[in-house]
């Protein structure tokens, strides 16, 4: 019902008393649960968000699943597992957190595997070695963190509960990855390469997950004033270089950017271009794993088949017995 919707701008435009009290709600930090009045716009805004949102943890399970038979210790293997379980787990409370709002979860899995509905660009980059899942942690799950916390303030309740839980998991991954970068930073010159090449390759996509710069964030005005976004894409991706820039260099690590500087009279790390040509070909379709990503979750989707099958069935007996 609402996917034709996927990629319009919406505005906050309307003035009738409705959505005057509905603002006025907002502005006073109000939460607005499944059952209040809201504008049709808002709610399109949330699904699409929201649902994105569900979809990216579940395609950012396979980058990280693709190690867990090949992780170097019962250890490192235990926790992959819960991570990538995890990540499962959100996904499902976030699509819960979007069916509140009046969509069908088929509806919305089906525009996932018709590719209609885009993911984080970030899963679409491969994971070559070891260090890259210590490197998903730490940068991933910190961009991830550093998005999703303000989110926990988000004005639609269900999505706002939702992420207090996921960030305090994002926030486990995130010291799970660092340890794993540490501990090839402390061990021998390959090791410490393998973390470096890493970050060399991962740097760049985790700045393009922060979305595209303020000038050209077409949703951002409108999701700022109704409180679902409170910090802009840019403001995040500062703040990001900010809290991660020390955390490498205490590695002995060095970030693939010449123009990496910290500036004294802002107190922030200022940063190089970003190559939003890159960026565009990924969401286009065309970033280095897009086909595979959505093969692999068409795949588990058709192989699936038979337990909702058996549900269905289930439920319709349980209804006869009833
Ligand atoms: N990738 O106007 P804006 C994770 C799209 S979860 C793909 O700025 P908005 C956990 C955007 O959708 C990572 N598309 O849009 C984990 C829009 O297209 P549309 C996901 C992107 O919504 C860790 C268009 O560009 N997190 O990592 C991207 O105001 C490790 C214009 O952009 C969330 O989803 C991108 N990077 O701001 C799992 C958090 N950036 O929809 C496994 C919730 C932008 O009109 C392992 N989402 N686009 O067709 C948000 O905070 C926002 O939606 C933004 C984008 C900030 C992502």
């Amino acid at each position: 019902m609402y996917s034709q919707a996927l990629n319009t701008k919406e505005t906050a435009a309307d003035t009738s008393p409705e959505a005057t009290r509905f603002q006025a709600r907002i502005d006073a930090e109000d939460r607005i649960e499944p059952n209040d009045w809201m504008p049709e716009a808002y709610r399109r805004t949330l699904i699409r968000q929201i649902s994105q949102h569900a979809h990216s943890e579940i395609v950012g399970m396979l980058p990280e699943g693709n190690w867990i038979t090949r992780a170097p210790s019962l250890r490192r293997k235990a926790a992959l597992l819960a991570k990538v379980q995890d990540e499962g787990g959100h996904g499902l409370y976030l699509y819960a957190a979007a069916e509140t709002l009046g969509v069908a979860r088929e509806e919305l899995t089906d525009q996932l595997l018709s590719g209609r509905a885009k993911y984080s660009s970030i899963f679409n980059y491969p994971t070559l070695t070891w260090a890259d899942i210590g490197t998903i942690g730490w940068l991933v799950d910190g961009a991830a963190i550093m998005n999703q916390i303000p989110l926990c303030r988000c004005s639609f309740g269900p999505y706002a509960r939702a992420m207090v839980r996921i960030c305090r998991e994002e926030s486990f991954h995130q010291r799970q990855g660092y340890e794993i970068v540490m501990t090839l930073c402390q061990g021998t010159p390959e090791q410490k390469a393998m973390a470096q090449d890493a970050l060399n390759r991962w740097w760049w996509p985790c700045l393009m997950m922060f979305g595209p710069p303020d000038g050209a964030s077409e949703h951002s005005d409108t999701s700022m004033r109704w409180k679902i976004k409170r910090f802009s894409n840019d403001g995040l991706r500062q703040k990001f270089v900010d809290a991660t820039v020390p955390q490498g260099r205490y590695l002995g690590l060095t970030f693939p950017d010449p123009d990496l500087r910290f500036d004294d009279e802002s107190g922030h790390w200022r940063f190089g271009p970003i190559d939003w040509d890159e960026f565009r070909r990924v969401l286009a379709g065309d970033g280095p794993c897009n086909r595979e990503r959505l093969e692999a979750r068409r795949k588990a989707h058709d192989d699936g088949a038979w337990v909702r099958e058996a549900a269905l069935a289930y439920a319709a007996k349980q209804r006869i017995a009833a």
